[in-house]
């Protein structure tokens, strides 16, 4: 084994582990669709401000060091974010999309609790590739969350949750028989987890080479300044792929379907 494998493996351990303590459907998901199949995981996606030190390319640098490769570019104008995914030449490491924030197109007072977090970060904290998954740098009150999420629900995920993967994704093309994802849907939902069913179940489309569903987050507990508020965590989705006319599998992603996938962390 490589050195960039065993890395890769452990940057992916390590996040694992982190969302399972705020996802449970997660691991209850895993443990159902492990019965008749090894889950290998297509995508991982986390999020960032705009803002030095922790933009996207701060996020995107312990992958690029392991050799992940910047492939597309995404914009999704009405949220004010953009987005990037990575890939590694090891074909069995999961892709990353890693999305931004464009803070300066937000409200001032969005701005200014933007930059009362960002202040209290130490200036090292991006020098360790572990950043990626050490959770939330700063404090944040109910109240400054709440005047967040008014605005934009990306903005209160991020600052309540911080850096962690939002979710990790079923590749549904390797599950045993390859089933449509029409049947993994039905068959998550007859054992009573709900559905992302913005934009309905199923995001994408054969002809766009890639299907998406997803959960909707979980609610867990977080723990602000002033107090603590139960609220919507992470999420799992379940992506399958189709081959481009050269017979491989597309690996990009759908800036139209992702649109509706980041809506799997709204309160209802
Ligand atoms: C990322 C949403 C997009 C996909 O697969 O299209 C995405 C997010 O929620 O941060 O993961
Ligand atoms: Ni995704």
């Amino acid at each position: 084994m490589s050195t960039a494998t065993t890395n890769w493996q452990q940057i992916f351990d390590a996040l694992w582990q982190q969302y399972l303590k705020v996802t449970p459907s997660a691991l209850a998901i895993h443990q159902l669709l492990s019965a008749d199949s090894t889950i290998h995981n297509d995508h991982i996606a986390l999020r960032t401000f705009n803002v030095k030190p922790v933009g996207l390319d701060a996020l995107a640098a312990p992958f690029e060091r392991i050799g992940y490769q910047a492939k597309g570019d995404y914009q999704f104008k009405a949220k004010k974010l953009r987005a990037k995914h990575y890939e590694h030449p090891d074909p069995l490491a999961p892709k990353v999309f890693i999305s931004e924030l464009l803070v300066e197109q937000c409200s001032a007072q969005l701005q200014a609790i933007v930059s009362s977090l960002i202040s209290q970060l130490s200036e090292d904290l991006t020098d360790s590739a572990s950043w990626v998954h050490s959770g939330r740098p700063w404090q944040v009150s109910t109240e400054q969350y709440h005047q967040l999420i008014d605005e934009s629900e990306y903005a209160g995920w991020l600052a309540a949750w911080g850096y962690r993967a939002n979710h990790f994704t079923v590749n549904v093309n390797k599950l045993r028989e390859s089933p449509e994802l029409a049947e993994v849907n039905a068959r998550l939902q007859a054992a009573g987890f709900v559905l992302n069913g913005s934009g309905g179940l199923i995001k994408g489309s054969p002809a766009e080479l890639l299907e998406q569903s997803s959960t909707m987050a979980d609610q867990a507990s977080c723990q602000f300044s002033d107090g603590e508020l139960t609220i919507p965590s992470c999420f799992y989705e379940f992506a399958k792929r189709y081959p481009m006319t050269n017979g491989e599998l597309y690996s990009g992603f759908v800036a139209a379907s992702a649109d509706k996938i980041f809506e799997s962390t709204h309160h209802s």
